[in-house]
């Protein structure tokens, strides 16, 4: 089967072609859009000359069968009060899935592992994605958890730890420490630019240029939450797994700091198996691939 299998994160854009599986063609654009149909556009010129059997879309935001909602509302404003299954399917004359994007890779993640034996068909899978925002999805006895309304697994929005850098604004969510606000690569951009009085973002912390022990301080406020949340979601959902994702997540000194915080948690019950998203930037595209290849076969 073909597809085409769009990621909208607060940040970027990811337009992929998934044939049998594979990821064949990919471009990336800023989600900056003026207005959805700016979005389809891209999509249309990136359909075009290429035959597919349906759209799948994984997107940041509360996300139902038929539209998009931020609960972050300084992103992805172009979405809201779209009928976006409907538009979609009228303009591409394909079947359309939407999914959160987290819940996407989750499920990536999880058929994949299960492929490497390495959860079992029942097994419980947390995706935890610390880029713009801190997403967060659930695979649990083998089945993707989603809502209705798409609120489901919001949990990056929980009270995070009192920290140390404490955030100018408060989350759209409605609190001032929510994990998000805390600790996710938007946050970790305006509280470094905030300290040092230049516009930074979270990728820059990682740079050799930035000052060494304000970077460690800030990616270690990042982690100490963020293994906190997991910490909270094992001991609620008894884990077998959790999967790392994002563009900050990834990162090997992010990765190995937050083995390390969740492991000095010394909880008397094993923790769960800590592992990096093995489709790296592309786990939320192919899940939703994923998800919509099952939809059309199955019904
Ligand atoms: P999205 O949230 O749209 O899915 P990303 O996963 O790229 O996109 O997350 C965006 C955040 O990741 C931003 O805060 C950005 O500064 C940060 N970022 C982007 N690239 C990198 C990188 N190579 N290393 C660390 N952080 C990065
Ligand atoms: C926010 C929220 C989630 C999303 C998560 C990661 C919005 C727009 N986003 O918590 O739905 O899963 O960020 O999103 O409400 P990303 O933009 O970091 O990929
Ligand atoms: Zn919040």
């Amino acid at each position: 089967m073909n597809i085409v299998a769009i990621d909208i994160g607060g940040t970027k854009t990811l337009l992929t072609y998934i044939q049998g599986g594979s990821v064949v063609a990919r471009e990336v654009w800023p989600s900056d859009f003026e207005t959805w149909q700016a979005l389809t556009d891209k999509v249309a010129l990136f359909c075009k000359d290429r035959s597919f059997d349906g759209i799948a879309i994984a997107s940041a935001g509360m996300v139902s069968s038929e539209t998009i909602t931020p609960l972050n509302t300084s992103v992805l404003s172009f979405v809201s009060q779209i009928d976006v299954r409907k538009e979609v399917e009228r303009q591409f004359g394909k079947p359309c899935l939407l999914i959160n994007d987290a819940a996407a890779a989750a499920y990536a993640e999880f058929s994949e592992a299960l492929e490497h034996q390495e959860v079992r068909p029942a097994g419980n899978l947390l995706f935890v994605t610390v880029s713009t925002g801190i997403g967060c999805g659930l695979v649990l006895s083998g089945q993707p958890m989603t809502s209705p309304k798409g609120l489901a697994c919001h949990a990056g929005h929980m009270r995070g730890l009192p920290a140390r850098f404490t955030p100018m604004e408060a989350c759209s969510c409605g609190l001032e420490d929510c994990v998000e606000n805390l600790a996710s690569g938007a946050a970790l951009g305006r509280l470094a630019s905030h300290l040092t009085g230049e516009p930074l973002s979270a990728k820059e912390l990682f740079d050799s240029r930035f000052d060494r022990e304000l970077s460690r301080q800030l990616i270690q406020q990042s982690t100490t939450q963020v293994a906190h949340l997991v910490d909270t979601l094992h001991l609620s959902l008894d884990l077998d797994c959790v999967v790392i994702g994002g563009s900050v997540g990834i990162r090997d000194r992010y990765f190995e700091q937050l083995c390390i915080d969740i492991s000095s948690l010394r909880r008397p019950v094993s923790p769960p198996v800590m592992k990096r998203a093995r489709f790296q930037a592309d786990s939320g595209a192919m899940g939703a691939a994923i998800r919509l290849t099952e939809t059309l076969k199955h019904g």
